[in-house]
């Protein structure tokens, strides 16, 4: 069985962008797949934050993933510093990793541009870090959204110039895409993210759902309710895609280009599924808060197999760096 491995940052309230660019997706393939997820919390150090509400986020990342169907009972969910040797493998990565190469990565540069005060040697090996986590587990499979793509290239990279200089020792990883890889924030200018206020959270009450769909940008050149519209520019049909059923965006498709519905309208029908989607999920979490012995239970059981795997990964590479 092909195992797959993916994390995701307690950096703040989990996005729809990362639940259907990611975790939707992650809980479709742990049926078919030895699956192992991660709340990288060494991850979310490299840029500012709060020392006191990072022990929340964790949890509540960790709650978010289990409410929105990673079934603990079929797969691995653990958080990243309970398991040392990420940070040890990604030491001795760092020896076979260009400077050059990190230096290409995108999001390296945007975050430099975000965090222009602590631009650290920890934002810049970031992806080094990532793929010990991927490497770790000798996963060979990894789903992430498109943004991640590039620092997925980089770590079977790694793999091959490690596996050259040392012995094959690590696959080199594929990314499995989810049906929507990119959502947009809601001002449709970037990637929706957690940093940015742009985004709609999993965890979100629907008239907060509602108020911010109000407000967000659609096709720009539909200035009036009679301007025909397009879809295909349009980040709310985005949506429609991954929320509503085929024949709603199927009339949403034909009503929007001959101006037979609003947007209103349009965004209202998108509120009701996104709502309908959301509520199951936000009414476990708030089950999971109420008992969080529970979560923390799943998340030492899941370090527990997560160590096993990862001290005989270390056992082999040090042997085969000549560090015994
Ligand atoms: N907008 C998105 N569309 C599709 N997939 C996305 N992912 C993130 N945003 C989108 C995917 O979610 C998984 C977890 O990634 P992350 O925790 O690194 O997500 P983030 O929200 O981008 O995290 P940050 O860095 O904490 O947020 P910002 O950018 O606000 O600083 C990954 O599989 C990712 O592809």
């Amino acid at each position: 069985m092909s195992r797959i491995f993916s994390g995701i940052q307690p950096s703040g309230e989990i996005t729809i962008g990362n639940y259907l660019g990611a975790i939707r997706n992650w809980v479709r393939l742990i049926d078919e797949h030895d699956s192992i997820f991660c709340v990288v919390d060494q991850h979310a150090i490299t840029v500012e934050y709060e020392i006191a509400e990072l022990p929340k986020k964790i949890f509540d990342a960790a709650a978010t993933n289990i409410a929105a169907g990673l079934d603990p009972a079929k797969c691995a969910l653990f958080v990243q510093s309970r398991v040392p040797e990420h940070t040890e493998l990604a030491w001795y990565f760092n020896t076979v990793t260009p400077m050059g190469d990190l230096g290409r990565m995108t999001q390296f540069k945007e975050k430099s541009k975000q965090h222009r005060e602590n631009i650290n040697v920890g934002l810049f090996g970031y992806p080094v870090l990532q793929a010990a986590d991927i490497l770790l587990y000798k996963a060979d499979r990894v789903p992430v959204g498109e943004d991640q793509v590039q620092h997925i290239e980089l770590a079977r990279d790694i793999a091959r110039k490690f596996n050259a200089r040392f012995g094959p020792i690590f696959p080199e990883p594929q990314v499995i895409l989810s049906p929507t890889p990119r959502i947009m924030g809601l001002d449709g200018q970037a990637k929706m993210s957690k940093s940015m206020k742009n985004y709609i959270g999993v965890l979100e009450e629907p008239a907060s759902i509602r108020s911010k769909l109000a407000v967000a940008l659609t096709d720009e050149n539909r200035k009036r309710r009679t301007d025909p519209g397009n879809p295909d520019i349009c980040n709310i049909f985005t949506l429609h895609k991954s929320l509503s059923s085929p024949e709603e965006i199927d009339r949403v498709n034909v009503e929007c280009r001959r101006a037979g519905i609003g947007c209103v309208d349009c965004k209202k029908i998108l509120a009701d599924n996104m709502i309908r989607e959301l509520d199951p999920i936000r009414e476990k979490f708030r089950e999971l808060e109420r008992r969080p012995d529970e979560v923390h239970d799943v998340l030492e059981k899941g370090a527990a197999r997560c160590r096993t795997i990862a001290a005989a990964t270390m056992d082999e590479v040090r042997r085969a760096m000549g560090l015994r």
